[in-house]
């Protein structure tokens, strides 16, 4: 069981490096793809130095446990070993095995608490956006461009032109510029959604009746694919999520189209009778 672990491990190992690549200005899942996918945010630059932090750690406590099982066979196996020690305890050992644990705890705790709190706290953003999760797609608001709203299917098999991602591919994507702090604002209208986005290391979820928020920064122009991430239901691997990061002034042209293109977002509040 032991060796099994350990040649897990080494496939990890082997496999570590070669994870992560793919196309630079299209991040989507790859066949066979055993690492993460390529960052093109801050955030995602720091999951994936935190995962690497990890990884080392991970693969050397493997080799120094698989060591140390090596040693104790072979050096105390009964032909070399016949009479057994009836030793129980040993302070020094003791102090040892419970500190070393607690001591990479820590050290696995201060970047981790930090990459929280980077991606919780929103810096200051520059555009909102609404995604809301509906049973089975994504409508998404533009409050700050003039308040349009569109929503974003799944292309069927038979509407995928040629170069196309089957499953990934929406109807519209989200336009953003690039290199701009995005205010992503999520929630649901039906039922349990979750809004997420690998490459750009988020992922929240989308809850009828309440609001969250994050944050979305992205570094290059190009397209980025995710998904709706819940797992209970039947179809929210068919809603899938599509980003076109464009440049600033891309983004001024798609706006002056996507506000006589898409409707508006009813302006009016909705008044609710007295009883
Ligand atoms: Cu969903």
């Amino acid at each position: 069981m032991r060796w099994l672990f350990a040649c897990l491990v080494g496939t990890l190992f082997l496999f570590h490096g070669v994870g992560g690549g793919g196309l630079a200005l299209a991040a989507q899942p790859e066949p066979w793809q055993m690492g993460l996918q390529p960052s093109a945010g801050p955030i995602m630059d720091r999951v994936t130095s935190l995962h690497s932090l990890l990884f080392w750690i991970i693969t050397i406590i493997c080799l120094v446990v698989l060591a140390l099982l090596i040693y104790v066979c072979v050096k105390f196996k009964e032909s070399k070993h016949p009479t057994p020690s009836r030793r129980s305890h040993n302070t020094l050992l003791e102090v040892v095995w419970t500190a070393v644990p607690v001591l990479i705890l820590v050290i696995i705790a201060i970047p981790s608490f930090r990459l929280l709190y980077f991606a919780d706290v929103l810096p200051e953003t520059e555009l909102t956006v609404k995604a809301t999760g509906k049973q089975w797609y994504w409508t998404y608001e533009y409050p700050d461009n003039g308040n349009f709203t569109f929503d974003a299917f799944m292309l069927t098999d038979d509407e995928l032109e040629p170069g196309m991602l089957r499953l990934l591919e929406t109807s519209e994507r989200i336009v953003l510029p690039v290199a701009t702090n995005v205010r992503l604002q999520v929630t649901a209208a039906d039922v349990l959604h979750s809004w997420a986005m690998p490459s750009l290391g988020v992922k929240v979820d989308a809850v009828p009746g309440r609001l969250n928020e994050l944050w979305l920064h992205i570094d290059e122009p190009g397209t980025y694919y995710g998904q709706c991430s819940e797992l209970c239901g039947v179809n929210h691997g068919f809603m899938p999520i599509t980003i076109e990061a464009v440049t600033p002034e891309a983004y001024e042209a798609w706006v002056a189209e996507a506000q006589t293109r898409f409707a508006k977002v009813d302006a009016e509040p909705v008044h609710v009778a007295n009883r």
